[in-house]
């Protein structure tokens, strides 16, 4: 079934010159970019998108992290896109996260996890739309 997922590509990422890398293993699984931005986000913006983590004690220092600097905001398409996405990107902790993931390969990092992807349909739709208003 065709889904739509949000993906961040995160500031870390954009400061270790690794969006190319990062996107284009999107990009050869099969996935369709249906929106693409490098934006700045403000604490408002990153209070929105985590909105069920503002109570947890790691909340703050990601608050700082995701506001940084840009990230790359975009919209991917395809089949099972959500779960696809989050094969791809593997688990939170990268320490721990399975070889052969983005954050298995490239982080060493549980906060500095290098991408964000919705994690279900239902947070897919209201994480684009904060994003993407206009989709
Ligand atoms: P995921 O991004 O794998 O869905 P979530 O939704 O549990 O993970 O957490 C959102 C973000 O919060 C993570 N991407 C990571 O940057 C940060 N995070 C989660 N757990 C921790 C933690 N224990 N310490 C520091 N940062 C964390």
């Amino acid at each position: 079934m065709t889904e739509r997922t949000l993906i961040l590509i995160k500031p870390d990422a954009v400061r270790r010159g690794l969006v190319g890398e990062v996107l284009g293993r999107f990009e050869r699984k099969g996935l369709t970019l249906v929106a693409m931005d490098l934006r700045t986000i403000d604490a408002a913006a990153a209070d929105r998108h985590y909105a069920e983590h503002l109570d947890k004690p790691f909340y703050p220092p990601l608050r700082e992290f995701i506001t940084s600097g840009p990230l790359v905001a975009m919209v991917a398409e395809g089949d099972q896109a959500v779960s696809v996405v989050r094969l791809l990107v593997g688990a939170t902790d990268g320490r721990g996260a399975a070889a052969g993931t983005i954050r298995g390969d490239l982080s060493l990092s549980n906060r500095e996890n290098l991408v964000h992807a919705s994690d279900s349909p239902e947070s897919a739709a209201r994480e684009i739309s904060n994003f993407f208003p206009n989709l």
